[in-house]
């Protein structure tokens, strides 16, 4: 026999099959059809790497799979072409983006090609042909024509390396996702398109989403509804136009607000600003504000900045209390109504700002959890605490005693609020400022010597447990295993310096107190019942924020408008689509927020299509997401998007859209299987089903979900279990293993190294061992005789097998599948031979997973291919080993039936027709039995002794 060359099977197939057209889809087949779509690659200058053919492999096993099963499969491949990194590319290695992507392009088609991907190429895309690109453009219009593209000013996220604005989505932890830049903000005309105005049905659509849950849920996160109560401040003095309002999704803790804050950027400031009497340094601070990212001013850890409006006050609403009004940059100006009121007892932020500018702090939610920690600050004197002390405690242990435990435990005193607050007024004259009680301990805040805010929070909870961490903090390490818990009021004294904080605050619902008439009740009734009580609207609102839709780069889908001066924005008739991407000598960002389009001025000049006169191009282009929101429509109308060689006019073709994405048996529409990775949740497939939804609005589309099943591949690592880097060296190059080992060892092995999901490491050996497998079906040719007929549990074992991978490959369990394809072949090595029909179909099994090896081994037994041959088929009733039932009689007397392989021994079907609880209670137990008589396959009668 032959030995099993891979390279030149491989090569052989490909070929055929390209010949062939055996994966062309038909647009109009009446078998059932099944779209299957992988996420289309970003042709980099580096080509494949090993993660690709993961998800490749699985959209294609899918689509053979499906073929087999008798469906009109979809199954595409095209390029997500524009963008940053392929500039980034061409700067680097000085070709124009329009040459590198096509050479790109090419080198990333033949490593695909020669993994085997069943891919039809009749309609690969490429986001950057301009044929494509005016219908990106034509979409973008429509959307203009809708309002839900608008131009802004606003200050937008900048990267300063990138030289472009970006979109929230493009950031992480607020640097650049691309290049970790430090992002700034910068004012800049941009193009924006609404896609807040999808916010609900964005939410509410993923209902209907086969997707992993996890990635429905940070799409939920990402939109973050929120729903709570709009709640009117008034305002004390001269009258502004607007009263001031705060969106809470707390109202039942209003009356434990202690203080207002506007964001800097709040309308209401303007006519605030030049009235307050420190006009100056919130000016100043506005300023300052302005040049932070969000998600720096949003950042948990950061400490909170602000200013009070002095001379400005707000009156709450719910007890007539007067409380000052700050602006803030903790607070947004675009989420809610960019104002809020604060609660620093239930509210971490709010508690961290209290703290800082020495605000009340009252507690209207009983807490069940303990405040369990201790804050202080070094700057009163031991003297000043000496005295209170005794004072304090006299008081307390005659009024209270409640807290006798408390005063014991840690030896300083506590008590009721308002005997401290006499008690401290006196001994504090510089300002005692306010306390909460709890039922297990006390927290306290007056003014220290320098006029620098000093906290207690006591507790008996935990002493020792506080005590270890004052010790940890001004020693700055762990005590010693000698070490005896001092007592805290000892630390407090003798504090030298520092600030140290830990406290917890309760966030939670519970009973409300301190809450007037709405005392007892509990949070989610008073939440309704203090909104009615102060006339509070019920208010949605969403985290999510419009898309900022213009980058300042070069290598982008021309934004189609016309600046004109007397007619504004006109858009570019769609008759005139594509406005092509001039091709340029310099293509280098500008870094002045212009485009580079900007300078080429034969391209900006042109005349206005509403007046005819002179007028300018807009010169932003798309961000790379653009392409890729409506991709995948791209493939199924390829035929009239883009009729090239016929001649026709380019249209939209509803007919083909519906027959490959229509919603079919009340489920959702769109592709039926999507394979990618997580990192598009937030991106891509929030950006692919906007676009969707509007299409569908635009009723260009016939259903309203884009994807109707997800599924995610996991990571590939290297063999060290680290990210596969350049700088670690242990990068796996997919055309070594495809050229060493072949491609079907590349693909089987991809799909064997664990569960498609989860993440792994690449593993030498193992994709040895798979190769060793193949060779093994290779010579299992061999072992083909004829007229041999399989045992009984041989043909079990195949029947098994045929439902497992079926189910297996159903569910993209493919790891799975493969082993019960290991065991079957294992299985005919043991035996030595079989026969003809076994052979084919665990040929046909492997099919989806190898594609050239089973059909070539395939071809040397049938004359058509494997790939369009009909999937085996499992017999229900051969997937248990051969049966009988045996009829159990006690004295003659029927009294069970026993189901046992045919051909049992003896004893074990004495043993177990005794064991049966109907024939045990006669017989009690086979030693009572005088005889046993046994008919093999046919009878048991147990003869018992009377
Ligand atoms: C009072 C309060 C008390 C709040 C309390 C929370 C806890 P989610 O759920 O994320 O929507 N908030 C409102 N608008 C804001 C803005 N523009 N910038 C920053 N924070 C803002 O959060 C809603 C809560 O976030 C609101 O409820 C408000 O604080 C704050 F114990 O009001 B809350
Ligand atoms: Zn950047």
């Amino acid at each position: 026999m032959r030995k099993y060359d891979h390279r030149k099977i491989e090569r052989k197939w490909q070929k055929k099959w390209a010949e062939e057209e055996i994966y062309r889809a038909n647009d109009n087949s009446k078998k059932p059809k099944f779209y299957c779509l992988g996420m289309f690659p970003y042709p980099s200058g580096e080509g494949l790497h090993v993660g690709h053919p993961r998800s490749f492999t699985a959209t294609d096993i899918i689509s053979r799979f499906k073929r087999m099963n008798g469906y009109n499969v979809l199954h595409p491949m095209g390029w997500d072409a524009f963008g940053l990194p392929a500039e980034n590319f061409a700067l680097k290695n000085k070709i124009s983006p329009q040459v590198s992507v096509k050479k790109n392009i090419k080198r990333f088609k033949s490593q695909i090609r020669a993994l085997g991907l069943g891919y039809d190429w009749s309609r690969e895309i490429d986001t950057t042909d301009p044929d494509y690109y005016a219908w990106t453009q034509w979409i973008f219009l429509k959307m203009y024509k809708q309002g839900l593209a608008y131009e802004s000013h606003e200050p937008i996220n900048w990267c300063p390396s990138c030289k472009t604005g970006l979109a929230n989505e493009d950031l992480e932890n607020g640097r650049c996702e691309r290049c970790d830049s430090e992002i700034e903000q910068k004012p800049l005309r941009q193009w924006v398109l609404k896609i807040t105005d999808y916010a609900e049905e964005l939410l509410a659509g993923l209902e209907d989403l086969e997707w992993p849950e996890s990635i429905k849920e940070l799409q939920r996160n990402w939109i973050g509804k929120s729903e709570g109560v709009e709640i009117n401040f008034q305002l004390t003095g001269e009258q502004v136009d607007e009263d001031l309002k705060v969106f809470t999704t707390r109202p039942d803790t209003l009356f434990g607000a202690s203080y207002v804050v506007l964001a800097p950027e709040h309308p209401l400031m303007e006519q605030l600003k030049s009235r307050v009497k420190n006009s100056a340094a919130v000016k100043r601070y506005i300023t300052r504000a302005a040049k932070k990212t969000e998600l720096e001013r949003l950042a948990e850890g950061r400490t909170k900045t602000g200013v009070e409006l002095q001379g400005v006050e707000v009156i709450n609403p719910a007890n007539g209390e007067k409380l000052p009004v700050f602006v803030a940059d903790y607070v947004m100006a675009h989420y809610g109504t960019g104002s809020i009121m604060a609660v620093p007892a239930h509210d971490e932020r709010d508690h961290e700002f209290a703290c800082k500018y020495n605000l009340p702090i009252k507690r209207v939610i009983a807490n069940s959890e303990r405040a369990r920690s201790i804050v202080w600050g070094r700057d009163i004197s031991k003297e000043d605490i000496d005295s209170i002390e005794g004072e304090i405690l006299e008081e307390v242990e005659a009024q209270n005693q409640e807290y006798q435990e408390v005063v014991k435990k840690i030896e300083f005193p506590a008590g009721k609020a308002q005997e401290f607050e006499e008690l401290l007024k006196k001994k504090m004259p510089r300002g005692f400022w306010n306390e909460y009680v709890g039922p297990n301990g006390i927290i306290f805040n007056f003014k220290g010597s320098n006029g620098k805010m000093i906290r207690y929070v006591l507790s008996e909870e935990n002493e020792s447990q506080i005590d270890r961490k004052c010790y940890q903090f001004f020693h700055e390490e762990e005590p010693g295993p000698d070490w005896q818990p001092k007592n805290v009021w000892k630390w407090l004294t003798e504090a030298e310096n520092g600030f140290y904080k830990d406290f917890i605050i309760h966030t939670e619902g519970g009973k409300l107190e301190n809450s007037g008439k709405f005392n007892g009740l509990d949070s989610e009734k008073a939440k309704e019942a203090i909104r009615k009580e102060v006339g509070g609207k019920k208010r949605v609102t969403y985290k999510l924020r419009d898309w900022v839709f213009s980058r300042q780069r070069y290598w982008g889908e021309p934004i189609p408008l016309v600046h004109c001066e007397d007619c504004g924005v006109v858009p570019v008739p769609e008759d005139e689509l594509p406005v092509k991407l001039p091709k340029v000598k310099s293509y280098e960002p500008t870094g002045t927020g212009q485009s580079p389009l900007a300078n080429i001025s034969n391209w900006v000049n042109t005349k206005c299509p509403e007046c005819g006169g002179a007028a300018e191009r807009e010169t932003n282009t798309m961000p790379q997401w653009a392409g890729s929101c409506w991709y995948y429509l791209a493939y199924a109308m390829h035929g009239s998007l883009f009729p090239r060689q016929s001649g026709r006019k380019p249209r939209w073709s509803q007919k083909q859209e519906n027959y490959w994405l229509g919603s079919r048996d009340n489920k959702a529409g769109g592709v039926d299987m999507y394979v990618g990775g997580v990192e598009h949740a937030t991106r891509h497939l929030i950006y692919a089903r906007f676009w969707h939804r509007f299409l569908y609005d635009q009723g260009l589309v016939s259903s309203k979900e884009p994807f109707r099943q997800l599924k995610n591949q996991g990571m590939i690592y290297g063999e060290d279990n680290r990210k596969m880097s350049k700088r670690w060296g242990n990068i796996i190059n997919p055309d070594e293993v495809v050229r060493d080992l072949g491609a079907d060892t590349m693909r089987v092995y991809e799909m064997f190294m664990g569960p498609f999901e989860n993440d792994t490491a690449w593993s030498t050996d193992n994709i040895l061992g798979v190769r060793r497998f193949l060779e093994r079906v290779w010579r299992m040719s061999q072992l083909v005789k004829s007229g041999v007929k399989p045992e009984n549990k041989d043909a079990v074992l195949l029947n098994r097998t045929i439902k497992q991978v079926t189910e297996n490959i159903e569910s993209f369990s493919f790891n799975t599948a493969i082993s019960a394809l290991m065991i079957l072949s294992n299985r005919f090595g043991e035996r030595g031979e079989i026969n003809r029909n076994e052979y084919l179909t665990f040929l046909q099994l492997l099919a989806p997973f190898a594609p050239h090896i089973s059909e070539e081994l395939w071809s040397h037994h049938r004359s058509s291919g494997i790939h369009l041959s009909r999937w085996p088929q499992y017999d229900p009733d051969k997937l248990v080993e051969d049966t009988v039932n045996i009829a159990v009689q006690v004295n003659g007397k029927l009294r069970a039936e026993l189901k046992i392989d045919r051909g049992a021994d003896r004893e074990t079907v004495l043993h177990q027709a005794a064991e049966k609880p109907e024939v045990a209670k006669w017989i009690k137990g086979r030693s009572a039995v005088k005889k046993e008589i046994y008919i093999p396959d046919r009878l048991v009668n147990f003869v018992t002794a009377h």
